[in-house]
């Protein structure tokens, strides 16, 4: 009698045990330490974990703000975004399957190829390292469904606060230069990534996101393929051992612990780039409207977006002293050209002195000094505005479906005391 592969039964008891142990194993991550008598857990059980289990998020801060632990979802509260570049330890985490444990650093494998390659082309992580030119550049990452808790009706999916965003120093080769090096056909039009995370349903032959960028956008010289993270290894939740890295897109388009590019001749068609995920209706719909998916366009630059990172809401400070605000503004693939502040409910805006961003897709700085007129309550708005005249709107933008590109103004609360 032949057997089938365990893989392919369904409802195996192979299956569960696998499904049990993936589980059991991305808490392990999480706890970052062994669960000793995992094996022995009955099914359908699973563990307590720890209090904060933040803390125990590798290479992760304690005071991130965790969303799921299955899959990890974890994002910064503003008021930790106010370094320059932000630190590996307070990125926030948005994976859509199970990081891969146990990475084998000298074995890893980038494999170029799609049917608009001219050829199929394997890198050891040493060869990337060696035979392309390292470049390192300040990119913007956010995810395309941060703000999302804001939406009314409410849209499925993670309720991302504010802090699904980091802009870090990224170091790795250029994208481009690995494709001219495979060789592209003139047919090309779209990369397509696929990365080592499983499917959170434990199939292997499922992937759990596999997304890209048009052609275009993969060839500029910002567009990397990244090993390190502010001089180090990118931390094991970001991507380690290498991950795709495009400022200023959804960062859904920047494949982590990344195994395999390819060329295509059409639209990448990989898991999360169908339907509507990470698209907005083509034409503005009203709140709650259902739209069909030909009607649905791929997101692609970031709208102009900024944060107030210091002072954190809720301060309070004596009259007689001024306030001062900081923060960061960043603008998909433009540039911001102002951010002004408001503490009078948006009635009147000042101007914030802001930097110059120091390479493409890097976020730029703002700050400013306030004088309150008496005591009371405020809110400090910020609003930024890009070189093509755009300004963060004061409130929810355009409702769509999958309730993505919230990028309504930062307020946070002041009380000025006698
Ligand atoms: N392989 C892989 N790449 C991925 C993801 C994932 O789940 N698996 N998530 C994507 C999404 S939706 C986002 S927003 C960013 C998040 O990057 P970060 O976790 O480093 O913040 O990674 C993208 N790349
Ligand atoms: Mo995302």
């Amino acid at each position: 009698m032949k057997s089938i592969p365990s893989k392919k039964k369904p409802f195996g008891v192979n299956r569960r045990r696998f499904l049990r142990d993936t589980a059991l194993s991305s808490m392990a991550v999480i706890l970052g330490t062994d669960i000793v008598f995992g094996h022995n857990l009955p099914k359908g059980m699973s563990i307590l974990g720890l209090e904060d289990i933040s803390a125990s998020l590798p290479g992760k801060d304690g005071r991130l703000s965790i969303l799921n632990d299955r899959p990890i979802n974890a994002e910064t509260p503003p008021y930790l975004l106010d370094d320059k570049i932000t630190p590996g330890e307070l990125f926030f985490v948005r994976n859509n399957g199970v990081a891969p444990v146990d990475v084998d650093v000298n074995n890893w494998t980038l494999t170029i190829g799609g049917e608009s390659a001219k050829k199929e082309m394997v890198f050891t992580l040493a060869e990337l390292k060696s035979k392309f030119k390292h470049y390192t550049y300040q990119l913007t990452l956010e995810c395309g469904g941060n703000g999302r808790k804001e939406f009314n009706p409410p849209a499925k999916g993670n309720q991302w606060g504010l802090g699904a965003v980091g802009c870090s120093e990224w170091t790795g080769v250029r994208l481009k230069d690995v494709l001219e090096s495979v060789g592209l056909k003139s047919n090309a039009v779209y990369i397509g990534y696929y990365g080592a995370d499983t499917h959170l349903s434990g199939n292997a032959d499922k992937d759990a996101i596999s997304r890209g960028v048009p052609i275009d956008k993969a060839m500029e010289d910002e567009s990397l393929i990244a090993w390190a993270m502010n001089g180090e290894d990118i931390p094991v939740l970001n991507g380690h051992p290498l991950r795709l890295v495009f400022g200023g897109w959804p960062a859904s388009c920047s494949g982590k612990w990344l195994s395999k590019i390819v060329i295509r001749n059409k639209v990448h068609d990989g898991v999360k780039m169908t339907g509507q995920a990470y698209r907005i209706p083509c034409d503005t719909v009203g709140p709650g409207e259902k739209v069909a998916d030909e009607d649905m366009c791929i997101i692609e630059s970031m709208p102009v977006k900024s944060l107030i990172t210091f002072p954190k809401t809720g301060g309070v400070i004596s009259l007689k002293d001024q306030l001062p605000i900081r923060g960061h503004a960043w603008a998909g693939d433009q540039i911001v050209s102002k951010v002004e502040y408001s503490i009078d409910f948006g009635a009147t805006w000042k101007s914030c002195e802001m930097s110059k961003p120091v390479n493409r897709h890097a976020w730029q700085h703002f700050n400013a000094t306030i004088s309150f007129p008496k005591v009371g309550y405020y809110e400090v708005w910020a609003k930024a505005t890009d070189d093509q005249e755009v300004s963060q709107p004061m409130i929810l933008p355009g409702w769509n479906p999958k309730g993505y590109l919230n990028n309504a103004c930062h307020r946070i609360a002041i009380k000025v005391n006698k």
